[in-house]
């Protein structure tokens, strides 16, 4: 009785519900991982300190020439790209790279808040829930942001607001 129990919590209990999120079982949450593979040396030395805090392989200068040739970097990515849930549920984007990203719910796809990352990736308007960001809604390397659980049925996009190609689309199904 798992789907009817699930939703007598949902409609009963929605913040019991929340503070079950990260509990193993009937509700647990879906998840995204957040990837990069920066080179702590190069991208610190270019950035700043603190820009990368993981061992990557992908140097600086191989991110902007995959850039510039592919308008992606491709080991820059949110796995997976596509993800079903049900509606009440949350899902938790685990920051597994070693630079900051955000996990952005947008209406439609759009730039982020680098200007230099949005020409590159010919996403030039930013997304205005990228606009709206603050610092709460930076997920730094190691962290987990998890998302407000679903209400609506339907398909919701999902985006990093710093590398505007990070993405992924979300079906909302019923409970
Ligand atoms: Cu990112």
């Amino acid at each position: 009785m798992r789907r009817s129990y699930w939703f007598l919590s949902v409609a009963l209990a929605p913040l019991a519900f929340v503070a079950c999120g990260d509990s193993t079982g009937v509700f647990a949450d879906a998840s995204v991982s957040m990837q990069d593979e920066c080179d702590p040396a190069t991208f610190n030395a270019a950035l700043g300190p603190g820009t990368c805090v993981r061992q990557g392989k992908v140097t600086f200068g191989q991110f902007n020439s995959a850039l510039a040739a592919s308008k992606s970097v491709a080991e820059w990515q949110f796995v997976p790209t596509a993800l079903a849930v049900r509606v009440g549920q949350s899902i938790q984007a685990m920051n597994n790279g070693g630079e900051t990203h955000t996990f952005t719910q947008v209406a439609q796809f759009g730039g982020g808040m680098v200007p230099a990352l949005n020409a590159a990736s010919g996403n030039p308007i930013e997304a205005p829930e990228c606009t709206a960001l603050t610092s709460v809604d930076l997920v730094a390397a190691g962290s987990v942001f998890t998302t407000a659980p679903e209400t609506d049925v339907g398909t919701e996009h999902y985006q990093c607001c710093i590398h505007p190609w990070m993405r992924t689309t979300v079906t909302v199904m019923s409970p």
